[in-house]
């Protein structure tokens, strides 16, 4: 576990110090959510504290340097992820708004009757619910590519699936029930072949793998700030100019607009003509902090390590007897998903939970997988780069006593 000082990091996250039943914290449901460094709670502090004001709409002090510190956060995240230009960087409330504005405005303009959208058997609610609103309203029909035991797409049926009717491809990176790693640069060349576009649900790869969005030519990148040490209540939709150019915006309102009269309104430029309404401007401005955070260890050594750990907490599971594990692709990322024979993941969860030890149970926000595998749900446990190998040796401890109470 070399370049990661882990007890540095530890000490960064002040309630990583904290008990919980009158046991150390080992929070393990980074999935869900991730926690908070101290560097981005003293920008939240210091945003309070000595800026607060609105946005793109003030020429006084302080909504000039609040204007400024929010322009910062987008060029940081184009740069993060590699974008061609800032305007490209939509600021919005998370992962599933900017899904939304996708299927809404981009739906708007291009899908058709009869047309064909492809998701897979593995997204988060978030990336089905709003293509089957879409192909509701259009007359356009949802095709899922499949995915085998192990919890890896079938790239042969996906080729198939493809056609001149396929307009869309909408994908998760990393599967946030199993922990698959998905091909997705595979998915978006054969998607670009037949002339879709695509979107990327990169929710739980952004905090854990480099990101490229100009090598990947992805269309669309979503992620939400609070799964990368960041505030909850902002997130990215990452499109390419020429289709942002291309859609109708989202909602109407403040910051969008370029004039208004009760005749005609034209709308702003990029980014600004899907951003209306007063943002949420702290989250918005403090997710610097976070990227900044994550930088300054480099996605390259997280991922070194936190797959360690992965490796590590999948070995020890398994001593367990009537331990399984759901999702064991070749390619994972910081998730293991495990049912155990005899025992519902509820009870385990609250088991766990009064030995201070946070994992999340039920279906995650993904019924068609736990359907797929016949089962109510699993006990989760997901990594983020403060956790060590001594909470996985807590956990595993955890797991066998709830074994012994629940058999
Ligand atoms: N998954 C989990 O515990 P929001 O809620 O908008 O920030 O993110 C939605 C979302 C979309 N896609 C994927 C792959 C996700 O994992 C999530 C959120 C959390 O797994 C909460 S349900």
């Amino acid at each position: 576990m070399d370049n990661i000082d882990i007890q540095a990091i530890r000490a960064a996250f002040p309630i990583l110090k904290r008990e919980v039943n009158g046991k150390p914290l080992v929070y393990l449901d980074n999935g869900a959510t991730t926690q908070k460094p101290q560097a981005v709670i003293d920008a939240i502090i210091h945003y309070y504290s000595d800026m607060n004001s609105n946005v793109h709409r003030g020429v006084h002090y302080l909504s000039q340097i609040s204007t400024d510190a929010f322009e910062v956060t987008r060029r940081k995240v184009q740069e993060f992820i590699h974008a061609q230009h800032d305007h490209e960087v939509i600021i919005t409330k998370g992962t599933t708004e900017s899904i939304n504005i996708v299927a809404q405005c981009y739906g708007k303009a291009f899908i058709h009757a009869g047309d064909e959208i492809i998701i897979s058997a593995m997204e988060h609610h978030s990336n089905i619910v709003p293509w089957q609103m879409l192909c509701e309203d259009k007359g356009a029909f949802l095709k899922v590519i499949p995915m085998n035991e192990a919890g890896e797409l079938d790239m042969e049926v996906y080729r198939t699936l493809l056609n001149d009717k396929t307009k869309l491809v909408a994908v998760n990176y990393v599967s946030n029930a199993l922990g698959t790693i998905n091909p997705i640069k595979e998915i978006i060349d054969l998607a670009h072949a037949s002339h879709a576009v695509v979107l990327i649900d990169a929710a739980q790869a952004i905090q854990h793998i480099p990101m490229d969005v100009q090598a990947l030519d992805v269309d669309f990148l979503v992620f939400s700030g609070h799964k990368m040490y960041g505030p909850t209540g902002v997130g990215v939709l990452y499109g390419k100019e020429a289709l942002l150019n291309q859609m109708p915006p989202y909602q109407g309102g403040g910051d969008m607009i370029k004039e208004v009269t009760f005749e005609k309104t034209t709308y702003n430029e990029l980014p600004f003509k899907f951003e209306a309404g007063t943002p949420n401007i702290e989250a918005g401005i403090t997710l610097d902090a976070a990227i900044d955070f994550i930088q300054g260890i480099g996605l390259e050594h997280i991922k070194k390590y936190e797959d360690e750990l992965l490796a590590y907490a999948t070995e020890q599971l398994l001593t367990i007897d009537g331990l399984r594990i759901i999702g064991t692709a070749k390619e994972k990322s910081s998730v293991v998903s495990f049912v155990i024979d005899g025992t519902h993941p509820y009870d385990v969860g609250v088991i766990l939970d009064k030995l201070g030890i946070a994992v999340r149970t039920g279906h995650h926000c993904a019924q068609p997988v736990m359907d797929q595998f016949g089962i109510p749900g699993t006990i989760r446990a997901s990594f983020a780069l403060y956790n060590t190998k001594e909470e996985i040796d807590a956990l595993v401890a955890g797991v066998k006593r709830a074994v012994n109470m629940l058999i």
